[in-house]
């Protein structure tokens, strides 16, 4: 009779012990952008990335130290707000999430990562470019995209040494983004002899550039750089038709380089004149693009804008670490993510000491037919 107690008692102990581990096995992967607001169909698309990761990584199984563990997705909407952006962070802090994807934008992403060192919880984002995200001597920061460094270079040496352009404008939206890429623009524009023949400023939810298009028109460029996003850079192409600005390049970063740029500018043809950047190779180019873009757009039709590739590799970086760690306390595995050799859909990710992606690719498009495509 004792020795069934004992059984029945060891049973209920293994059992209760086993349901507890089985609550531990739960891996929360955070997950921020805009998911409302006029930049909603980047954070839908960003989501959808971490979301297929995660939903591909736990139908396959994770083993993490021997034992299996479930990945769940903590998706939150920063609404491209940088006080909403740390305001999010500190939630995620809060709620013990094992690790962060995002955010999307710099001026989120920049003071959020400041949260996220103070509670010691490893961020990784495929969407925010400004360098100085990387500069601030923390250890939790990594980007898997070239930054504005290597875009805003990139695009004016193709305007200077390929175009042959001579006068551009620069206009950017005052946002740690815009206003970055359209410094590093403009210096290295102006080191390949290009002249800076106006300088113009908007927001990130203006919608009417007449007055600040028609003082550019007055200086005669060869082009415009805008330095922001699809949400301005398509009506600000609509309104350069209006004017008859339809010889003038127009040059901008990864934020106006999505598929939303085209319905944006609602058939202005002055979309053939755009020269974007990508932070990375295109699709046809990244070793698993095309099979995993086949995949995507069977999962989430029309949603595809640009960054889901990369924050789909953001959860498989972050769980590949915490697997070599054999540890998902971030902690234990956040030092692992430096030595990363991973095998991503756009790379194969590893980091430099500051945490951001070495030897980075980056893409200039142009819109042929209303449709992006690489010109490398
Ligand atoms: N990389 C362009 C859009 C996101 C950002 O850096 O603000």
């Amino acid at each position: 009779m004792q020795v069934k107690l004992n059984v029945i008692v060891g049973a209920i102990v293994t059992m209760a012990a086993f349901a507890v581990s089985a609550q531990d096995a739960v891996v929360k992967i955070g997950h921020v952008a805009p998911m409302s607001g006029p930049q909603a169909h980047y954070g839908k698309d960003n989501e959808n990335g971490a979301r297929m990761a995660v939903d591909d990584l736990n139908a396959k199984g994770v083993m993490i130290d021997g034992k299996k563990v479930k990945l769940e997705l903590m998706a939150e909407d920063d609404a491209a707000d940088p006080k909403q952006g740390t305001a999010v962070a500190t939630k995620l802090c809060d709620a013990k999430v094992n690790g962060v994807v995002g955010h999307l934008n710099s001026g989120t992403t920049i003071p959020a990562s400041k949260v996220y060192n103070g509670c010691g919880l490893p961020m990784v984002t495929g969407a925010a470019t400004n360098p100085t995200l990387t500069q601030q001597g923390f250890k939790n920061v990594f980007r898997i995209i070239a930054n504005d460094n290597a875009l805003g270079a990139g695009l004016a040496l193709h305007a200077a040494n390929n175009l042959k352009l001579k006068k551009v404008a620069i206009i950017d939206d005052r946002t740690a983004y815009g206003q970055g890429i359209a410094e590093v623009f403009k210096k290295t524009a102006q080191a390949r002899g290009m002249e800076v023949v106006a300088e113009e400023y908007t927001n990130d939810k203006a919608t009417d550039f007449m007055a600040i298009l028609t003082a550019i028109k007055g200086k005669n460029p060869d082009a415009i750089f805008f330095g922001g996003m699809d949400t301005q850079g398509g009506p600000m192409l609509r309104q350069m038709e209006q004017l008859g600005m339809n010889n003038v390049k127009y040059f901008g970063g990864d934020g106006i380089c999505t598929v939303k740029l085209a319905e944006n500018a609602g058939g202005a043809k002055t979309l053939a004149n755009v020269i974007c950047a990508q932070g990375g190779a295109s699709i046809d180019k990244m070793p698993g693009g095309k099979a995993w873009k086949a995949r995507y757009d069977a999962k989430f039709p029309g949603q595809f804008q640009v960054y889901s590739p990369y924050t789909y590799d953001a959860v498989g970086l972050i769980v590949d670490a915490m697997q070599r760690a054999k540890s998902s306390d971030p902690k234990v595995y956040g030092p692992a993510l430096f030595t990363a050799d991973y095998k991503g859909v756009t790379s194969v990710i590893q980091f430099e000491g500051d945490g951001e992606l070495k030897n980075p690719a980056m893409t200039l498009y142009v819109y042929k037919d209303g449709k992006l495509a690489p010109l490398n």
